[in-house]
């Protein structure tokens, strides 16, 4: 990979969905991407790669990374792989490793949210699932909400190298940026049952507040570059889904 390579992000282009880990990353750290899909080629563009037209390996869905001949996959993978060229991650194995392990678990936390609207799968409109996404929102209100957040406020008290204000090391980390991403997410989708759990997570509150007041993130939201939450996304605000 050249010393300043140029990073084509290949994602839909009208949803933050995965491909907005990704984003957040690179707006923090000031680095130019092309965020192919919303150029001339368009969606396409994504879809040819999945068909292998383009080199490099063939990825399976997008959010992906393109960077001369390399393409990157799996938006935990693509984390991995930018963490310390962005200066987005410590440099020790055990903080690496560690940062990994959590964005994974965001990323089962992210499917889980996905499943509350979908909970047969893609394959079905919400408007032929409306029945079962009630029962699967009201079971991932009832434990599962709270039983991730807990786990990154838990995660966050006993990280005293940050004095509890970040996920991994001392500093901020591209799994922070991913934790206010979800924080947002989960509060367009479900602002009612959100409001309820917060209060109990002060921590994770305080990364969602330190990470929306960084001078480029906060330039980035206010930005056209941002792409408002939608009902195409994986955070959807359905009020039947809020009770
Ligand atoms: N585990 C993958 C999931 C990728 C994924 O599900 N991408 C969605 C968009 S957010 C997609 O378009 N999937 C197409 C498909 O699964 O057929 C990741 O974290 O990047």
């Amino acid at each position: 990979v050249p010393i300043a390579p140029r990073y084509e992000l290949f994602y839909w282009s009208g949803i933050q969905g995965r491909g907005e880990f990704v984003r957040l990353a690179f707006e923090e750290a000031g680095v130019k991407y092309d965020d192919v899909a919303r150029g001339e080629g368009g969606d396409d563009a994504v879809v040819k790669m999945m068909a292998g037209k383009g080199a490099g390996l063939r990825p399976f869905a997008p959010p992906f990374l393109r960077v001369g001949k390399l393409v990157v996959a799996q938006t935990a993978n693509i984390l991995q792989f930018l963490g310390p060229r962005l200066g987005l991650v410590p440099d020790d194995e055990a903080s690496r490793l560690a940062a990994n392990q959590h964005q994974l678990t965001i990323a089962d936390l992210v499917v889980e949210t996905h499943d509350t609207h979908h909970p047969l799968g893609p394959t079905f409109y919400y408007q032929d699932q409306k029945q079962e996404a009630r029962r699967r929102a009201a079971a991932f209100m009832k434990e599962r909400l709270s039983k991730f957040l807990l786990y990154f406020e838990a995660i966050l008290a006993d990280n005293k190298r940050s004095k509890g204000r970040h996920l991994v090391g001392k500093g901020l980390s591209y799994v922070d940026l991913s934790l206010f991403q979800v924080m947002e997410g989960l509060s367009y989708a479900f602002p009612r049952n959100l409001e309820r759990v917060r209060r109990r997570v002060p921590r994770v509150q305080a990364v969602r507040d330190l990470v929306a007041a960084r001078p480029r993130i906060a330039a980035y939201l206010a930005s056209p570059r941002r792409i408002p939450f939608n009902e195409r996304g994986i955070f959807r605000h359905y009020p039947e889904l809020d009770p």
